[in-house]
């Protein structure tokens, strides 16, 4: 059996996704998700002219050395758009190899080590009665454990609130929080660091007041703060036992962590913008870090996150794996499997699809009491409906940009 062809597919039901499709000579498929939000084009670009004409002939079976020959004989190494490009291959020959083998993929990665994969879902608000409205309807779509985004007064509009606070599978606007914005330029956001300093602490309160000590909620930085800001923090949200903090310092200086750290033990996860083991090198030896943040689809695919992840069970740094409406049904799946086979499973992110995109990409995965399950079908169990992928062309979109009031660009 050799690879015959290998197709990339641009869709856009609603929002784009990209997508790898590898075909044996035997006529298996398997499906790999290659999506990095507002750069979309440019891993179809390494895809198309740079690996499917490596992979034509090669044998689908080797996906370690697939893995290898791909890394290391560009040159060039790591980065989000040959790291993406190599992860759509490495899912799609392990959602061949599962295939051929008739199992569902996790039993290939060591068989399910827990039942189902506990998730957290994304509550967001203007305000506190838009943002308790928010939790109560996670809490009644199943969710378990709940991410709290608010805005903050003097701003007019930042990360992660959504405009619809409440979910609508059939508004259409569902992804207003995950916003790569269709058009020509990208948003402008603003942003005042003291501001949310002072006011985040007071929301977490209110909802711990209102929703009680049990329910696990999880708050994104997204990488706007100094390390001295994020120790404040840290340490600040404390009284309210959080899950985990996230990315509340730039992903590129990973060594900022150690100084939060010092100041706080509320829990921190980060990575979601990392794609190699080498990014993760020093804060997992030094224990800086509680959950490992990369989704399968940004950080070379099962093949390379199962090692990261490997290394961090060493320390008891649990998964954590990204998973917004920018992961594909593909790379969503490809998680599932990797989360229910592993130990050293966290929490999965799980933010629902719109119903267009369900409608392309037919899945085979359950959620039922805020439990996912990549379910029982052979391979990672998600077909893409090419006519109906074709029926939503790709449409220009870009992540908003943050500046501060002054107007210098700040980190969105
Ligand atoms: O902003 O995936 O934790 N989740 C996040 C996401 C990211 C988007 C960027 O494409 O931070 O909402
Ligand atoms: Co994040």
């Amino acid at each position: 059996m050799i690879i015959d062809k290998a197709d990339v597919i641009v869709t856009s039901p609603d929002r784009n996704f990209v997508t790898l499709k590898i075909t044996t000579s035997d006529g298996v498929t398997g499906l790999g998700d290659a999506t990095l939000n507002g750069r979309e084009l440019a891993v179809v670009a390494y895809l198309t002219e740079h690996v499917v004409p490596l992979l034509i002939g090669r044998d689908p079976a080797r996906i370690e050395d697939t893995w290898q020959f791909l890394y290391r004989s560009a040159y060039w190494r790591r980065g989000p758009v040959t790291m993406a490009a190599i992860a759509a291959v490495d899912v799609a020959l392990w959602d061949v190899k599962a295939k051929v083998a008739g199992l569902p993929l996790y039993q290939l990665l060591g068989g399910a080590s827990r039942t189902g994969l506990l998730t957290y879902g994304h509550a967001s608000g203007k305000d506190l009665p838009e943002l308790f409205d928010s939790v109560r309807d996670h809490q009644e779509q199943g969710y378990k454990a709940i991410r709290v985004q608010t805005g903050v007064p003097g701003l007019r509009s930042i990360y992660g609130i959504a405009s619809n606070a409440t979910f609508d599978a059939n508004s259409g606007v569902r992804y207003d929080h995950e916003p790569a914005q269709r058009g020509a330029l990208p948003a402008e956001e603003d942003w005042d660091t003291r501001s949310y300093l002072r006011h985040v602490p007071t929301v977490f309160e209110a909802v711990r007041n209102e929703f009680g000590p049990e329910i696990p909620l999880l708050h994104d930085g997204h990488h706007r703060m100094t390390p001295i800001q994020a120790a404040r923090l840290g340490k600040s949200l404390e009284p309210y036992d959080l899950f985990w903090l996230e990315d509340v310092t730039p992903a590129e200086n990973p060594e900022a962590l150690r100084l939060v750290r010092q100041h706080t033990t509320t829990p921190l996860a980060i990575g979601e913008i990392f794609n190699t083991v080498w990014d993760y090198q020093q804060i997992i030896r030094e224990q800086l870090i509680d959950y490992v943040r990369s989704a399968v689809t940004h950080t070379g695919g099962i093949t390379h996150l199962k090692k990261v992840l490997d290394y961090a069970s060493q320390y008891q740094i649990k998964s954590g794996m990204h998973g917004p409406t920018d992961i594909s049904p593909v790379g969503m799946a490809a998680a599932m499997h990797l989360g229910l086979a592993i130990h050293n499973f966290g929490i999965q992110e799980y933010m629902k699809h719109g119903a267009r995109t369900d409608e392309v990409f037919r899945q085979s995965f359950t959620f039922v009491d805020g439990m996912l399950h990549p379910g029982e079908q052979p391979g990672i169990g998600v077909e893409l409906d090419e006519r109906a992928a074709a029926a939503y062309p790709y449409a220009q979109a870009y992540l908003p940009y943050n500046r501060l009031a002054d107007g210098t660009v700040h980190d969105w």
